[in-house]
């Protein structure tokens, strides 16, 4: 019931995490990540409140708010970075996930390019009509697509070839154990080839440490985003660090 009226109590807030291209070293995009901030509760995490909206149906109300509020926080941030959002497969579900998108492209402003949504590969196995027609809507609006939390699901490798992937999110346990364990490292290392020789962006997630941040660089991540190199944080806090880090200087998008 709290949930229910968290979204119009304004009870639900956004935090960006910056990633961090490897290569130049300036912020490539945010991840937006959902906060609930509940009068007696405190901070909520989404680990603990997205599973409840899946359950009670309120997952498609909170992901269109999330979608709508993102793109127009974006549309005002110096530069041309990125933002992603992560979609449950639920949201897949309602066929107007395609419109939700262009209508929230249109009404911001923001360049489609600018938009990547992370999707988890239980989208792509659920392999219904439904979600592989949304996947063509969402690439010909022309936002991209993102694989998260990669290596961890039933990783058939089958779908980076049937839909339009467009970056891959090495998943955070590979990371934390890859300066620990060979079989980690050499996970990383198969995860970064594969993706490269199919034309992919790799992200490293997760990157907690100098010796996390050295080896997914050595291993040619092209981006890492973690705890060590950019906590999640405010709107005012993270738009402060894109100045700080990529330069006042860049013109509006
Ligand atoms: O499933 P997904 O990859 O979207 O989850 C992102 C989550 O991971 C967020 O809740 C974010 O706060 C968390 N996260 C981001 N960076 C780190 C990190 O360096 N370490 C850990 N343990 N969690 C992180
Ligand atoms: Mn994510």
């Amino acid at each position: 019931r709290d949930l229910q009226d968290a979204l119009s109590r304004g009870e639900l807030e956004l935090y960006f995490q910056p990633i961090f291209c490897l290569k130049t070293g300036a912020i490539e995009q945010a991840e937006a990540l959902l906060r609930w901030n509940h009068p007696e509760r405190g901070m909520v995490l989404p680990s603990e409140f997205i599973p409840l909206a899946e359950q009670c149906g309120l997952i498609q109300e909170i992901g269109e708010w999330v979608i709508r509020k993102v793109c127009a926080l974006a549309a005002k941030w110096p530069g041309s970075v990125g933002v992603a959002v992560n979609l449950s497969p639920l949201q897949f579900d309602n066929s107007d996930l395609g419109k939700v998108v262009a209508s929230a492209l249109e009404v911001s402003g923001l360049d489609p390019s600018r938009l990547e949504l992370e999707i988890t590969e239980s989208v792509l196995l659920r392999d219904c009509a439904v979600s592989v027609s949304i996947l063509d809507e969402l690439a010909e609006l022309g936002v991209s697509i993102a694989l998260d939390d990669f290596g961890t699901g039933f990783s058939s490798l089958s779908y980076l070839q049937r839909f339009k992937v467009d970056r891959i999110k090495i998943d955070q346990s590979f990371v934390r154990d890859i300066n620990t364990s060979e079989g980690s490292l050499k996970i990383v290392r198969a995860i970064v080839m594969l993706g490269h020789s199919l034309g992919l962006n790799v992200t490293a997630e997760g990157v907690e440490t100098d010796d996390q941040l050295a080896a997914v660089r050595g291993e040619g991540c092209d981006a890492a985003q973690g705890f060590y190199i950019g906590m999640p944080c405010s709107l005012a806090e993270f738009v402060e660090q894109l100045e700080r880090v990529n330069g006042s200087a860049a013109p509006a998008a």
